[in-house]
């Protein structure tokens, strides 16, 4: 049996918390897709830490991890995070296992991404910089180089000959860095990597599945990310929706029971692309500063808006969405009007659906406006005791979207999630 968590909108839903509140029900936590550009903030023990590489189960003694095939992996992020969450007492060794199929990040994919944005000028993606993009093209170009490779003599070989291919490539965009001190970083890395369970992902998880472990399946970034179903070319290169469960770990779609999907209050997105709902005015600032809303891993100043439940609904349909988690409601504390975009009207036509090129056209959303509660929630432990217009902003998505919102975050802490199962 495995159950998926994963964003329903543009990323930094609040995943990493949601997932550790999880951990405890389950026996391995799995991430599937993505790489380091994954930032999922978690606190320990009051102290913040984030999360890129990691499944977010790290923190549970008792919890396995599993870095699936699906993923792309940094060695050089995976030492700095493993010796930050050694910090913690955690034993990293113990609970940590990665599959011989996740591709490597390589030091030229870093620049490759780099280059590539360079060259797009105002039409840059606004990647994280992390090389995702370069790794998946190499692997569904069939050139990249998996964990498994590590344990073979041809490594270096293999090596050598990637990093000159893509050294012509950095050649042709007029890139040139110096990436000895980064490749030296990296092979220090592969060298830590050495001392991981790297594993047969697939046969691992299955056994676990037949042996009544109960697995969680952690996605990275957003539905609206998707590289087939978000809002292309602005996405990121990896399926970050449920169908990716099943290709980044093996695991049969039958096995999939529950489908969890995170969504803020609110709505934000960091990069470029489209974000109908976005307010580039004064309350967008608000939301910002509320929310404190920066990238977990660049730091970056997240675009801001109400909640935009087009997207939302095609989140819940493209993924089978069970259950719905709202996180940070409480930021909605503050605002004494909310608006939920039920509709969009494109080129004067008003639609429910999700625009082929949504950037290439004009959206205009159609907003429901609901009274704010101004209520500090922080402190409430049931639904029944939250402010009445909360539960009405809550029902009106209910109802809108058709899935049931089962958990609502009311802050940053282990204990601050309300039920309403
Ligand atoms: P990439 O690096 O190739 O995956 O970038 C492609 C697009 O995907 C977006 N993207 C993200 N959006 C939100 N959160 C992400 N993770 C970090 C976080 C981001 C950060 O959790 O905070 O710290 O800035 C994430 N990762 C990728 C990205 O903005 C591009 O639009
Ligand atoms: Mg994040």
């Amino acid at each position: 049996m495995v159950d998926v968590i994963l964003g329903l909108q543009w990323g930094d839903e609040g995943k990493g918390k949601i997932v550790d509140y999880f951990a405890p029900s389950y026996d391995l936590i799995a991430r599937f897709q993505g790489g380091p550009n994954a930032g999922h903030t978690l606190y320990v023990k009051d102290k913040k830490i984030v999360l890129h590489q990691i499944p977010s189960g790290i923190f549970h003694e008792k919890t396995m991890n599993l870095i699936g095939n699906g993923v792309v992996l940094d060695p050089v992020t995976l030492k700095r995070e493993c010796e930050s969450v050694a910090g913690f007492g955690v034993d990293y060794r113990k609970n940590l296992y990665i599959s011989q199929r996740a591709h490597l990040i390589l030091p030229t994919h870093r620049a490759l991404d780099k280059a590539s944005e360079m060259s797009k000028g105002q039409e840059k993606i606004g990647s994280t910089l992390k090389g995702i993009g370069p790794a998946y093209m190499d692997k569904t170009g069939r050139n990249g180089l998996r964990v498994g490779d590590l344990l073979d003599k041809s490594f270096t070989t293999q090596y050598i000959k990637l990093r000159l291919k893509h050294q012509k490539l950095l050649d042709s965009f007029n890139f040139h860095e110096d990436l000895s001190e980064w490749e030296e970083e990296f092979f220090e890395a592969l060298e830590f990597m050495r001392q991981f369970k790297i594993v047969n992902g697939e046969y691992f998880i299955n056994d676990k599945i037949s042996q009544g472990k109960k697995v969680l399946a952690e996605g990275a970034q957003g539905s609206m990310l998707d590289v087939d179903f978000g809002t292309f070319p602005f996405v990121t290169s990896s399926n970050t929706i449920s169908a990716g469960v099943c290709t980044g770990l093996g695991v049969a779609p039958q096995q999939i029971r529950d489908v969890i999907g995170v969504s803020k209050a609110y709505c934000t997105r960091v990069g470029g692309g489209p974000f109908p709902t976005e307010l580039e005015d004064a309350t967008g600032e608000e939301l910002r500063k509320v929310g404190n809303e920066f990238g977990a891993t660049t730091g970056r100043p997240r675009r801001c808006g109400w909640i935009d439940g087009v997207a939302l609904k095609f989140a819940c349909m493209i993924n089978g969405v069970t259950k719905i988690v709202m996180t940070k409601a409480d930021v909605l504390d503050a605002f004494s009007e909310l608006k939920i975009c039920t509709a969009y009207k494109v080129n004067g036509e008003t639609t429910n659906e999700i625009p082929f090129q949504m950037n290439r056209v004009k959206i205009e959303p159609q907003w429901q406006s609901f009274a704010g509660w101004n209520t500090d929630i922080t402190a409430v432990k049931k639904y029944d005791k939250l402010p009445e217009k909360m539960r009405e902003y809550v029902q009106f998505i209910n109802k809108y979207l058709g899935v049931k919102i089962a958990y609502i975050s009311n802050g940053p802490g282990r204990d601050q999630l309300i039920e309403n199962l």
